[in-house]
């Protein structure tokens, strides 16, 4: 066997037993909100070998990586018969994001990529870069996939070469091959990330979620999480944004929120996931968040609990961007099971399972940010007493 041989060999052995590693529960983490499961679903080892290496022994020789990748995170995602199927951000070492589906049947492991990544046509002003897809199945008939499109920005000054405006791009499938780019999303605002498509009409409108922002990095004078509606998907113009869920001072989406992925249809209201941004000395912090709002007037917020629901833990904190946890996909089963995929420090896409009742629970009954040290001492008091009035106490 040449040494070519051998190393293919070995590589082979490890995609493969990758592939069908199996994946389990954290047992030391609970908390009765999800379960936290041990290994990254998707990671960039996954990405299939002919993605990545020249497999011809004669035009590669010593058998190199000539295309390397660097990470696969932020994912969208979705039902697909039977199955779950991943938008992966997947990161080539050249910092270029492109879209590739992978698809498990478990939803917990043995994710395993499609034959090709997505081609996704470009508008007349091509993208630098694009990433975070939310994939949503709407009434209209179609599955979009709204996605942040990153260009150099043309007003920087000479010799600023990382000066970029983010705005909203919008694609359009029935099968996830087959993809048709619609013209960007105009909007008022200077840059837009985290656009997220609500999956029913409103009042015959697409209802998108929108980020505003005036700085690619801070959102400046942009409040919060917005809403707009929108006559169209094909010239996507936004009326008025308004806030629906605004920055608060001292809270863990101090410095900007997002939506995530677009949100699910329960009895008591639509379950929306948020990632919150706050500064720290150590950088800046992104947890997730969860809220709730009124079935019919989907922007109105009716329960909003305090504080994080899921934060990045462990291993989960390291990475290119340490210290995020980032979520774009989830998927709500019909049995009441939810597949929470959240990106772990721009690196790795790791999954949380809960349920629409757990869920519910947490949103309706967890106390809201009291906003003050002193209030957040009366409601831990309160429940403290509750439970000693039961003779409930854990020491
Ligand atoms: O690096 C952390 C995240 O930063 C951006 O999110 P936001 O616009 O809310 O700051 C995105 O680039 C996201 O992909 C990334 O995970």
């Amino acid at each position: 066997m040449t040494a070519f041989q051998k190393n293919l060999k070995a590589l082979k052995q490890r995609h493969a037993a990758l592939l069908k590693r199996r994946n389990t529960v954290d047992a030391s983490f609970y908390n009765g909100w999800f379960e936290r499961w041990k290994n990254p679903v998707v990671t960039a080892e996954h990405v299939p070998l002919e993605w990545r290496y020249d497999l011809n022994s004669k035009t590669n020789p010593l058998l190199l990586e000539r295309l390397g990748v660097n990470a696969a995170f932020n994912v969208g995602a979705m039902e697909w018969g039977k199955n779950i199927v991943l938008v992966v951000r997947t990161e080539g070492v050249d910092r270029k994001s492109f879209f590739a589906i992978a698809e498990s049947k478990t939803g917990v492991d043995r994710f395993r990529f499609w034959d090709e990544p997505v081609v996704l046509p470009e508008t007349d002003e091509p993208d630098t870069n694009v990433y975070d897809m939310r994939l949503v199945r709407h009434e209209d008939g179609w599955i979009y996939g709204l996605f942040c499109t990153e260009r150099k920005d043309p007003k920087a000054p000479r010799g600023d070469l990382s000066s970029a405006v983010a705005q909203c791009g919008i694609a359009r499938t029935k099968d996830l091959v087959k993809w048709e780019r619609l013209p960007d999303l105009k909007s008022r605002s200077p840059q837009q990330r985290n656009v997220v498509l609500h999956p029913e009409f409103v009042n015959g409108k697409y209802l998108l979620y929108t980020r505003p922002q005036d700085d690619f990095i801070t959102a400046g004078s942009g409040g919060g999480i917005g809403w707009a509606l929108c006559d169209s998907m094909e010239r996507a113009v936004s009326g008025e944004e308004r806030i629906l869920d605004h920055r608060i001072y001292h809270t863990i989406k101090e410095l900007k929120n997002g939506l995530g992925p677009a949100p699910i249809a329960t009895p008591k209201g639509w379950l929306h996931l948020a990632h919150g941004v706050r500064n720290t000395a150590a950088g800046l912090r992104y947890v997730l968040y969860v809220f709730l709002t009124d079935r019919n007037q989907p922007w109105r917020v009716t329960h909003a609990p305090g504080g994080y629901f899921l934060a990045p833990q462990g291993d989960e904190r390291i990475g290119d961007v340490s210290n995020v946890a980032f979520s774009n996909g989830w998927v709500a089963r019909a049995d009441g099971r939810v597949f929470i995929y959240y990106g772990a420090s721009d690196t790795r896409t790791n999954v949380a399972t809960t349920t629409v009742e757990r869920l519910l629970d947490y949103a309706l009954n967890t106390p809201a940010d009291s906003l003050r040290s002193a209030a957040c001492v009366q409601q831990r008091i309160e429940l403290i007493r509750k439970n000693r009035a039961l003779g409930l106490r854990s020491k």
